[in-house]
């Protein structure tokens, strides 16, 4: 493996699986893998698990780890081409990326969705420019569509709680206050129809996923519908995707609450974190024994160290 930036990266889901469960068992086994190599993480939006995780992960493998806040610690850096820089930003991507890549084996970059154009966000303009001009592997830890990281932590979670081959695993809406960026559904529906789970995605009129993501995945409008025999609720929000950015609703009947997980199959409850506690879920249910969302968590310090262990076995 090259660069990590979608499931399209992973030759075999079955093997990274593997991988991913062994490193868990076993976290330094590996250690010698990553010696005198060193990691640049670098965050355009905030991060509580993916900085730490993957920064974990790097360091089981013997790694060396930096991270630039861009905003913060760094220059702003601009990223369109041909603009007069006469603006808040003193730095182009054009030598920011090719300076960092001088200085580290692996970039690890998170770049959100930006809301203002639709056509732009869905073009990965940011993470593509860091495949272009990094001159080494770059791994997404969330770019604008996608969030491969976090999906392939949530199937080796499915994984180890499912009770049957091929369960049912529901990708619910709910609401939250401010507009949130599609990547996080859009890649659990990318992992998930890859894993051949039996998938169904439920969310408000309005809230449709781009078809390059959801494929033939039915969406079920009725949420009570949808929770029926569910083994597995994964709640999240996004913005609109046809009305680009837009909230369309915070319609409060789409909760997670105690009723609704009462109409599954013992689901358990997921979420990649933050979740803002009932508003996308209630108290009782995320405190619930069927919520899962630490041990989620606790994965993706397992899904980034199989993706660099691929990555550094293969430079
Ligand atoms: C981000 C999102 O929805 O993409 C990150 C989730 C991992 N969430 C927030 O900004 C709250
Ligand atoms: N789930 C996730 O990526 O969390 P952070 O935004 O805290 O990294």
């Amino acid at each position: 493996m090259r660069h990590f930036t979608s499931v399209n990266d992973v030759t075999d889901l079955k093997t990274a699986l593997e991988q991913a469960f062994e490193v868990k068992k076993n976290p330094f086994a590996y250690s010698h893998l990553g010696k005198n190599k060193t990691m640049v993480l670098i965050f355009f939006n905030s991060s509580l698990r993916t900085r730490l995780s993957t920064q974990k992960a790097a360091m089981n493998l013997g790694m060396n780890t930096m991270v630039l806040n861009v905003n913060e610690d760094g220059w702003k850096l601009e990223s369109e081409l041909g603009v007069v820089m006469d603006g808040d930003k003193p730095e182009h991507l054009r030598e920011a990326i090719p300076v960092i890549g001088e200085y580290c084996d692996i970039i690890g970059v998170r770049s959100f969705a930006r809301f203002e154009n639709k056509e732009h966000d869905y073009s990965e303009n940011i993470l593509n420019q860091f495949i272009e001009y990094a001159g080494v592997p770059v791994v997404s830890m969330e770019a604008a569509t996608r969030h491969p990281l976090q999906s392939f932590a949530d199937l080796m979670t499915i994984e180890e709680f499912k009770t049957k081959p091929r369960p049912k695993v529901v990708l619910t809406w709910a609401p939250h206050p401010r507009a949130l960026p599609q990547a996080v559904p859009n890649s659990f529906v990318e992992w998930m129809r890859k894993a051949d789970y039996d998938l169904v995605v439920t969310h408000p009129e309005g809230y449709e996923l781009a078809p390059e993501f959801m494929g033939d995945i039915k969406v079920e409008y009725d949420q009570d519908k949808a929770f029926e025999g569910a083994d597995f609720i994964y709640a999240k929000n996004w913005a609109s995707y046809t009305d680009y950015g837009k909230i369309l609703s915070k319609d409060m009947r789409w909760t997670v609450d105690s009723r609704k997980m009462s109409m599954t199959n013992n689901a358990r409850f997921m979420h990649c974190l933050p979740v803002r506690r009932n508003m996308i879920v209630t108290d009782e249910v995320i405190d619930s024994p069927a919520s899962i969302v630490i041990q989620e968590a606790a994965n993706r310090e397992w899904s980034a160290q199989a993706v660099l262990k691929m990555i550094l076995e293969s430079m």
